[in-house]
């Protein structure tokens, strides 16, 4: 008998998780306003709300938290992250930021001006709320594949030639850079191929214009390149990060992913010009250049999950865990962004609930029944998140709407996603009397999600 595939870890400390009834779960999602991030975690049973930051770290980075340097300046701490960032991700010149954001707050400010453009595959929320503040456009080039939820297509976070050197060619003067997600968070956690990093690169030098990247699931996209591209079977996983960061410039990371770290980032260059701007924005508004935020601890902890993170085997048992769940779904006739993605199951809210208009936020709809009937925390990928026009202040309605189920590295086990896909299938089979959803009631001017109140329709 063949042996069958299991984690290639075991769990030496553990942490109690609570169920509540459903009578509970309704007031509480009530008194929250529907909003899920009003929850209190100890009222979520199992929390899909993200990856970032949620992960487990193993026993070798809490031992480095041990060993962290909390000098002010030129801590020995620094000097392991920063000689691990060189190691694996081939960048000289490295600044740590207390986050993703942070990161992308520091080199935007050098880099992106007022009238910019700046082209991509599907530009993540805060990354276009640092572009769209400074009064510049993010320019969505994502192959058209990316929208048809359908459709196995192997690289759906790729970006389309065709619509990259339109922008390239008739407003170039405008484009500081090009920014590729990797993985694709907005279109579903999906890849982008060396092939096409390699293309756009070529593009890139045609126009003159540097390359960014935003790399929080930098591991999980090799992970998929090895497994998914032509020619890429023999290469090591540390191979295939090297060369695609050497089709880059520069690099924005929340280390709170792919770091596996509960919080953390930082920004990586060749450039040493480029250092020096970017370094006059860190230190006004993250702290000295070798510690931005983060304490000796931190760094060392990221230092050491960058190599963790980049194993196969833990690579491997990450993506299974989520392909285990959105194999679940797909066999329930639910359905989901495909191929499933690296992070997170994508429910493709619109064919969930085809009687909600999407007026109504479906999205978001869905996720406040799955809290109700499972205590399964999601988040909505959809109307919601995607705001308002900045210009005409009009809702945006994406062309997808998502409900993400993002599964925390190394927290939770394959029975926690046997329940979520179990209340989901509740869901599913009553899906027909499900009409009606929500109207917002109060709401920021800007990244309006984590703090909107809604009121049932
Ligand atoms: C997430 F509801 N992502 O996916 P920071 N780039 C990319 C990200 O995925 C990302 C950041 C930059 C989150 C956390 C999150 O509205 C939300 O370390 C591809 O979070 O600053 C973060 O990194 C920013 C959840 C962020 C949200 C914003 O769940």
């Amino acid at each position: 008998m063949e042996l069958p595939f299991a984690e290639s870890f075991r769990i030496k400390m553990v942490e109690p998780i609570r169920r509540t009834t459903r009578a509970e779960r309704e007031q509480f999602i009530r008194e929250a306003k529907f909003n899920l991030f009003n929850l209190k975690s100890a009222n979520v049973f199992i929390d899909l709300l993200t990856d970032s930051g949620t992960g487990a770290m193993s026993d070798r980075q809490w031992s480095e938290m041990m060993l962290g340097d909390e000098s002010y300046a030129g801590a020995s701490s620094f000097f392991k992250f920063r000689d691990a960032i060189r190691d694996i991700m081939g960048f000289e010149y490295v600044l740590p930021c207390h986050q993703g954001r942070a990161a992308e707050n520091v080199l935007f400010s050098v880099l992106v001006k007022e009238g910019h453009l700046v082209p991509g595959n599907s530009h993540f929320d805060t990354t276009k709320g640092h572009i769209e503040f400074r009064k510049a456009k993010a320019v969505d080039c994502t192959i058209d594949e990316a929208f048809d939820t359908t459709l196995a297509h192997p690289f759906k976070g790729n970006i389309d030639l065709v619509k990259l050197e339109k922008v390239l060619a008739e407003n170039g003067d405008r484009v500081p850079f090009i920014i590729f997600t990797i993985t694709c968070n907005s279109s579903g956690g999906q890849p982008v191929s060396l092939a096409n990093m390699k293309a756009v690169r070529q593009l890139a030098d045609k126009y003159g214009k540097k390359i960014v990247m935003d790399s929080a699931r930098f591991a999980e996209n090799a992970y998929f390149i090895k497994v998914r591209e032509d020619g890429c079977q023999n290469k090591s996983i540390r191979e295939i990060v090297k060369e695609m960061f050497s089709y880059a410039d520069a690099i924005t990371m929340s280390a709170k992913k792919d770091a596996i770290v509960n919080i953390g980032g930082f920004i990586a260059m060749r450039d040493k010009d480029l250092f020096d701007k970017a370094s006059v924005f860190e230190i006004i508004y993250e702290g000295y250049i070798t510690y931005g935020g983060l304490a000796g601890r931190d760094l060392n902890a990221i230092a050491r999950g960058l190599y963790e993170a980049t194993e196969f085997d833990y690579l491997e048992t990450r993506v299974r865990q989520v392909e285990y769940l959105g194999n679940k779904l797909m066999a329930m006739g639910i359905p989901i962004q495909q191929p499933v993605g690296g992070h997170a199951i994508f429910v493709d809210a619109k064919r969930f609930l085809p009687n909600v208009r999407k007026e109504e936020f479906v999205a978001q709809t869905l996720a406040v029944h799955l809290y109700v009937e499972a205590g399964v925390r999601g988040v909505e990928i959809g109307a919601i998140l995607a705001d308002r026009d900045p210009v005409t202040r009009e809702n945006r309605y994406p062309e997808l709407e998502l409900m993400r189920l993002a599964i925390p590295r190394r927290v939770y086990t394959n029975n926690h996603m046997d329940v979520v896909a179990a209340g989901l299938k509740n869901i599913w089979d009553r899906r027909s009397t499900i009409k009606t959803g929500f109207k917002i009631v109060r709401e920021a001017p800007i990244m309006r999600h984590f703090t909107v109140e809604l009121e049932k329709i």
